[in-house]
């Protein structure tokens, strides 16, 4: 399978995509986003594979050799790096630990985006390790809007950003309703002192209402796609 094979070459690596400050359109960050990258260059994507890793005896390899792998990025870029961790780690105690090592290594410079439904289910657990991770880190709440949670729970959690999911990005432009959403969300997260990052941005147009609205950051094609290191160190580069 495309999993084993991947495991047994060594195939995964990680893309980068860019997050910008509206206030200034600075690189705020690198959104890490994992690929199976084949001999020939042809990339895989998470949907392709990530329920089966998951669900895999290789998980706990996986998960150790892309900590080490961030580590080394940690190192190497002077951005912050956000990981996409999965309901299955973050409920794994010995992966947790190696993380908080890590966040404490690189202070300020670590992103731990997890999805909404996490904050939804175990609250008490999930808040004490959230308050754990951000004594060095971030926490950032990935595809909000999209499951159970509503800005009741999100008023309750530790969490540093807001990720407005896409498809409220995109609805914007034709709806009233996704645009009061995304506004209603900025607005929220702005007052009780949490940042707001737009995601899916493909738009001129929705990067000018976005920056109207006081949104903090905004990620999207209209932006930068995700990219290999090399093109990270690129535009790291130029922007000096
Ligand atoms: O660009 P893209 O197709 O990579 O991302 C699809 C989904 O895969 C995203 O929702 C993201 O959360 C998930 N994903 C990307 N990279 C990782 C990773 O390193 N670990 C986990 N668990 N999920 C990831
Ligand atoms: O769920 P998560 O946000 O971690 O996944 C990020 C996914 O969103 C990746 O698959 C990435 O390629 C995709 N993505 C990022 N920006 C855009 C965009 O502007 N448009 C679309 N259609 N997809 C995007
Ligand atoms: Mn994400
Ligand atoms: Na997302």
């Amino acid at each position: 399978s495309l999993l084993e094979k991947a495991v047994r070459e060594r195939l995964f690596v990680f893309e980068f995509q860019p997050y910008f400050r509206l206030k200034d359109m600075g690189v705020a960050g690198l959104e890490a986003l994992l690929r199976i990258r084949e001999r020939d260059g042809t990339l895989h994507y998470p949907s392709e594979f990530i329920d089966y890793l998951e669900n895999s005896r290789f998980l706990r390899d996986f998960e150790n050799s892309s900590l080490e792998e961030l580590r080394r990025l940690l190192e190497k870029f002077r951005v912050p790096i956000s990981l996409n961790v999965s309901a299955r780690s973050f409920r794994n105690d010995e992966f947790m630990d190696k993380l908080f090592g890590l966040a404490e290594d690189f202070p300020g410079k670590l992103v731990v985006e997890i999805t909404e439904r996490l904050l939804v289910e175990d609250v008490e657990r999930t808040k004490r390790i959230l308050s754990r991770i951000r004594e060095f880190a971030k926490v950032a709440v990935d595809d909000f809007g999209t499951g159970y949670s509503s800005l009741a729970y999100l008023k309750e959690l530790p969490v540093d950003i807001v990720k407005i999911d896409m498809g409220f990005i995109r609805g914007m432009m034709e709806s009233e309703r996704d645009r009061a959403l995304v506004e209603v969300i900025v607005e929220f997260a702005g007052r009780i002192g949490m940042e707001s990052l737009a995601e899916g941005v493909e738009t001129e147009e929705q990067l000018r209402i976005l920056k109207e609205m006081g949104c903090t950051y905004a990620q999207g094609f209209y932006l930068a796609r995700p990219m290999p290191e090399e093109k990270v160190e690129e535009l790291l580069r130029d922007e000096g």
